[in-house]
């Protein structure tokens, strides 16, 4: 059985990313996603599907049905009106489509007790859902000397280290306490979120893993797995661990439903 595995997209507006000549109509709207995700879902014998911010609650209860498995990708800032703080320096842009999306996609995928894997975005995501909040940019606060916003390296350069605690689901994956990650994220989780756990560290403090005991079967990062995953074949284990959930989720529900 090979998981059919949902990844969340960009919802770019209509006028947003229009260039002559480029790629559609200055009055389209487009849904993007970068192919790294749908490489390592694949490489781990996962079928990747983009999943496009539609705004329709049979559309999301039908995913849910019919998906395996949840990644919760990267992309702009959350709205910090949803974390209810006023809007701070060093915000970038936001996309509340997405937003309300994603917190609806997040709700029922959780409901469903489907594995989920999320993402720098999908990770603050998470944070957000549990009544977390976030740092709006590292830059202006915590100040830390360690760049978090590594846009001169290629994408798939370690950046810093994450400290792993040895309880985490994430350290049978690596068998280490310390491993090198990329960093592409210029805001952090502030607040945890309520029964979220910490799992891991950068050496700043910065929050790196969180985990769930109330959702095992969740997983989320602050670095981009998927583009280091081609070369550091370590963090391609976490889509196989993500794989594994799904396919054990889903012979579970066969088993039921036998
Ligand atoms: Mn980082």
């Amino acid at each position: 059985m090979n998981p059919l595995i949902g990844i969340t997209t960009y919802y770019i507006k209509h006028g947003e990313s229009y260039i002559e000549n480029a790629r559609g109509l200055p009055d389209q709207d487009m849904l993007m996603s970068t192919m790294d995700y749908a490489r390592s879902v694949r490489s781990v014998g996962g079928l990747p599907l983009a999943i496009p911010v539609l705004a329709d609650g049979d559309y999301l209860q039908e995913i849910i049905n019919e998906l395996d498995g949840f990644i919760f990708s990267g992309g702009r800032d959350i709205s910090p009106l949803n974390y209810h703080t006023s809007i701070k320096k060093g915000l970038t842009m936001v996309n509340p489509e997405r937003d309300e999306f994603e917190f609806k996609l997040l709700e029922a995928v959780l409901s469903a007790g489907k594995p989920i894997l999320g993402i720098c975005r999908g990770f603050q995501l998470i944070n957000v859902y549990f009544g977390g909040t976030l740092y709006q940019d590292l830059a202006v606060k915590p100040a830390s000397e360690l760049e978090h916003f590594a846009k001169m390296l290629p994408k798939d350069s370690p950046c810093h280290r994450v400290k792993l605690s040895r309880d985490s689901k994430l350290f049978p994956v690596f068998q280490s306490e310390e491993i090198l990650v990329n960093s592409l994220h210029h805001q952090a989780i502030d607040q945890v979120g309520k029964g979220l756990v910490v799992k891991g560290r950068a050496e700043d403090g910065v929050i790196e893993v969180l985990e769930s005991p109330d959702y095992p079967d969740m997983t989320a990062v602050q670095w981009h797995p998927e583009m280091m995953a081609e070369k550091d074949k370590s963090q391609l284990n976490i889509f196989k661990l993500f794989i594994r959930e799904c396919r054990r989720k889903w012979s579970d529900t066969k088993l039921k439903e036998a």
